[in-house]
């Protein structure tokens, strides 16, 4: 079909067909009756892809005419889901593709399910990044994201028969990917390894990066943006010579070689560095976007370098892309001819970065031995720039030393100037284990200290000699702006991380609370509430203006009103019912509390407490009498998640819910009081069943460890209550609710440094509770005794394990909330009234207000509307 494609449903439908026969290539005997869902699946597609490419292809033209300043969100994770009925939905074709396609004999929320979910990322970082170029599109902003085309994307996750992880490959690609453009057409090299000459860098190895682009419709706009994500390929398809002599084996190892690089996603979202291949992803990405924006701005502009920080801007979605700083300079330096200081004043004007941890392990440090070697031109770079920065800071340290003399003078000691100069590297070539120092050694001179502290180039504090890249140092010295994802994650970094250099640079420090798009976390996954949503508040403009959601407040008290919120619940709540039964055989009752925590398994996000307390409630269910059981009230808990394969405690979290369910489930004491599901393969598509079916949802990190949360706001919009801690979004979320109305409990971020350096090492006063939980995980009640026991250790027995995440001390505290929780469940009033005003306080967490802070507060982007035509 050449011509615009048309929305009338008979047209619609020959459309259909004829994809069917021809991009499909179904024969005309099995058309449409035939078919499998798979096969009419790719049709439909196809013909909903017309009308992408078409809006697409208008949107960019003009933009490209219009040339306004554009943002580029580099991230190596994009979480995008299944994309045909979010098109179908946000181009406001979704009665016309239902009718066509139920005329043809099928239903378009069966064919939903034939689609292959596109999981490339981890979680929460991946997601986002999806969320964001979602409100991009809407709000009419000039900007791309730009990723990695992972063949293989996050693993899948199997359960076995006795409580196992599995994890087996996600080969998401099998039946082609119809939202895609291929684009053979625009290709960069990419170069690795080899040598540095006199400032000029001659790679050893160079990999080509192809480019497919992936249309993103907005909603209520003819804008679709677009997500270009790389996919690397070897220069030439084979080495020829080599193929020619026979060295078949030979021939086929560069291609290998360089499709590695975009092979598979890391699994892993705390960390991995170390790894080259992971530094390789990072560069290739990195490079090939750098390469195309500096190529699209040079076609307009020329060699007005200067210009560039007004027609560009990379935000850095966390350590992961933040080799850009290097990049971007050698770019402008070795490739345009800028010098030093022309090119660094560009740099920290056109990047910007976003962080989204503070747990120490997660924060990106590559060795200066394998950058230095995978990017040797690139470490010259970095060696610059950390000299530069270091210099800066000298004056500051040297201040600070002199005034902690004047207070604290320190003691005279003997001089041995010769020997102290000896360094260690030295040292230990000469066969001293550097471990091994006499005492004048460790004394440290305080500026160098201090220097080393808060380089970019440090020293690995546990490996003498090592030599450590610091990428968010080198990303926040880097940027004009740094921004955490919630009000109280931003001020902790201020705080902790990068207080030096927030002192130093207080105006680059800047907040941008997370939000989640409510197209598709309300309004596309829950039709019922969107339905109730609308006819009450008499528009259907509210999924791009979300404040309007307000307007439900006045009704929060309506009986009348209640009956159908809680109606559409307990309907969400049955659909899942069957979904579960479905994957998982278990049965679960529809009346009962939906408890539901999903996420990845994580120590600090404390799935195990939440397990603990359902051990607990076990506990009490089984030595209660048949007449005080009645008084329980009933709950399903579900978990979903996966553990990084290579984490240790997180599987065993696993292991232990699975075998908790498989007790509790058939257990006939229990019941219909209690059920514990772990849903296998927790993802996208599984959020999107069981958020609008949640009543209660776990929030529970301990406070200061969750940077934001967003599956928290997408449980608000739903109207689903919340269990958790003063962490992360939950504190914005609470002030937009009422604190009143969540059930807050724990330690807040103010006393957890002070319990984990003192009172925990004398602390003995266990809740008799816990005791008895973690007793029933250590006696062999839920089987495999000893598999479970370090688990058991790791929160009890303070010389084994040492309960970092404050499970035990927080444990009597989250009773208290659980408890609350039941009391206020069996006055079902009042529970609707909160669930409506958690909706109608949502507003904030839409993701169109985030990108409207970061278009307004850091890219300097506005609107450019693609007029309809
Ligand atoms: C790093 C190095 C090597 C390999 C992998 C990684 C890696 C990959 C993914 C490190 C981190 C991630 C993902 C982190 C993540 O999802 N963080 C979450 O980001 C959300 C969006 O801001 C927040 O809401 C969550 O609080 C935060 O945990």
């Amino acid at each position: 079909a050449s011509a615009k494609p048309s929305t009338d449903p008979s047209a619609v439908q020959a459309d259909v067909l004829q994809n069917l026969e021809y991009v499909v290539g179904a024969p005309s005997s099995k058309i449409p009756n035939g078919l499998d869902a798979s096969s009419v699946y790719r049709g439909v597609a196809a013909s909903v892809r017309e009308h992408l490419i078409d809006a697409f292809n208008r949107t960019q033209d003009y933009w490209s005419e219009k040339d306004p300043k554009f943002v580029y969100y580099l991230s190596a994770e994009f979480l995008m889901g299944r994309s045909l009925m979010n098109a179908v939905q946000n181009l406001e074709l979704t009665d016309t593709y239902s009718q066509a396609v139920k005329q043809l004999g099928y239903d378009l929320e069966t064919l939903r399910d034939a689609e292959q979910n596109a999981a490339l990322g981890n979680g929460g970082l991946g997601r986002l990044a999806a969320c964001f170029i979602d409100s991009m599109a809407t709000l009419n902003l000039p900007g791309w994201g730009y990723g990695i085309r992972y063949k293989y994307g996050m693993f899948k996750q199997a359960i076995d028969e006795k409580g196992y992880q599995q994890e087996l490959p996600d080969i998401w690609l099998s039946n082609g990917n119809p939202w895609e453009i291929p684009r053979p057409d625009i290709t960069f090299k990419i170069g690795f390894y080899g040598s540095v000459d006199n400032f000029k860098w001659s790679p050893g190895e160079t990999v080509l990066a192809k480019a497919y682009d992936n249309p993103i419709p907005g909603f209520k706009t003819p804008t679709v943006g677009n997500l270009r994500l790389w996919e690397a390929l070897p220069v030439a398809e084979f080495d020829l010579s080599a193929f020619n002599e026979g060295k078949y084996d030979k021939a086929v190892e560069e291609r290998r070689k360089a499709e590695d690089i975009s092979a598979v996603l890391y699994p892993n979202d705390a960390t991995e560095y170390g790894k080259e291949l992971r530094l390789k992803q990072q560069f290739f990405f990195v490079s090939a976007s750098l390469q195309d924006a500096v190529a699209r701005f040079k076609a307009k502009h020329g060699d007005n370098w200067q210009l560039l920080p007004e027609k560009a801007v990379f935000q850095m979605n966390d350590t992961h892309p933040t080799i850009a700083v290097a990049e971007l300079m050698r770019l402008l330096i070795d490739e345009q001819s800028l010098d030093w200081d022309t090119a660094w004043g560009i740099t920290q004007k056109t990047l910007a970065f976003t962080n989204h941890t503070v747990m120490p392990e997660a924060l990106e440090k590559w060795p200066v031995k394998v950058l230095g070697k995978l990017l040797p031109r690139h470490m010259e770079i970095i060696d610059k720039i950390d000299q530069i920065w270091k210099d800066s800071l000298k004056e500051k340290v040297l201040a600070q030393v002199e005034e902690m003399h004047k207070k604290n003078p320190p003691k005279p000691k003997a001089a041995k100037p010769l020997k102290k100069e000896v360094p260690l590297a030295a040292k230990a070539e000469a066969g001293e284990p550097a471990e091994d120092e006499d005492e004048e050694e460790e004394e440290e001179d305080p500026v160098e200290a201090a220097l080393n502290k808060y380089g970019i180039i440090t020293e690995n504090p546990w490996e003498k000699g090592v030599k450590l890249v610091n990428m968010a140092y080198l990303a926040v010295v880097g940027s004009k702006a740094v921004n955490g994802v919630a009000a109280i994650h931003s001020d902790i970094i201020k705080r902790t991380i990068f207080k030096d250099f927030y002192e130093l640079a207080p105006h680059k420090f800047q907040n941008k609370t997370n939000g989640v798009t409510p197209r598709r976390w309300l309004a596309w996954c829950n039709p019922g509430l969107a339905a109730l949503i609308t006819e009450t508040l008499g528009t259907d403009t509210w999924p791009n203006d979300l404040n309007l959601l307000t307007g439900l407040r006045k009704h929060a008290d309506d009986k009348e009103f209640q009956k159908k919120w809680r109606a559409i619940k307990h309907e969400n709540k049955a659909k899942l019912a069957a979904k579960i039964k479905a994957r998982t055989g278990v049965d679960l009752p529809t009346d009962p509390l939906y408890d539901i925590q999903i996420k990845r398994i994580h120590e600090y996000k404390r799935q195990y407490m939440n397990i603990l307390s359902i051990i607990y409630r076990y506990h009490q269910l089984k030595t209660a009498s048949p007449e005080e059981r009645k008084k329980f009230v009933p709950r399903v808990t579900i978990f979903g998640g996966k553990a990084a394969s290579a984490y240790y405690m997180a599987k065993k979290i696993v292991r232990l819910i699975n075998r908790v369910g498989m007790v509790v489930n058939n257990d006939p004491d229990v019941k219909d009081l209690l059920k514990v599901v772990f849903v296998p393969d927790y993802n996208v598509d599984w959020a999107e069943a069981l958020i609008p079916a949640a009543e209660l949802c776990q929030q529970i990190s301990t406070a200061g460890t969750e940077a934001s949360g967003t599956s928290n706001m997408k449980f608000q919009m739903n109207g689903c209550l919340i269990i958790g801690t003063m962490d992360g979004a939950n504190i914005e979320i609470a002030e937009e609710v009422g604190k009143e109305n969540l059930f807050i409990f724990g330690m807040d971020e103010s006393e957890v440094p002070a319990w984990r350096e003192s009172k925990r090492a004398e602390w003995k006063d266990y809740d008799p509770r816990f005791v008895k939980a973690i007793e029933m995980v250590r006696d062999g009640t839920f089987g495999d005794k000893e598999y479970f026991q370090d688990l058991a250790d790791s929160v009890y027995d303070m010389k084994k394990g040492n309960d970092w995440f404050l499970v035990a001390p927080d444990f009597a505290d989250y009773l208290r909330a659980q408890e609350e929780v039941d009391k206020v469940y069996l006055d079902q009033d009042e529970w609707t009234r909160r669930s409506i005003l958690y909706t109608a306080g949502s507003g904030f967490f839409s993701s169109d207000r985030t990108i409207k802070q970061y278009a307004d507060e850091i890219w300097d982007v506005v609107p450019v509307p693609v007029p309809s035509s």
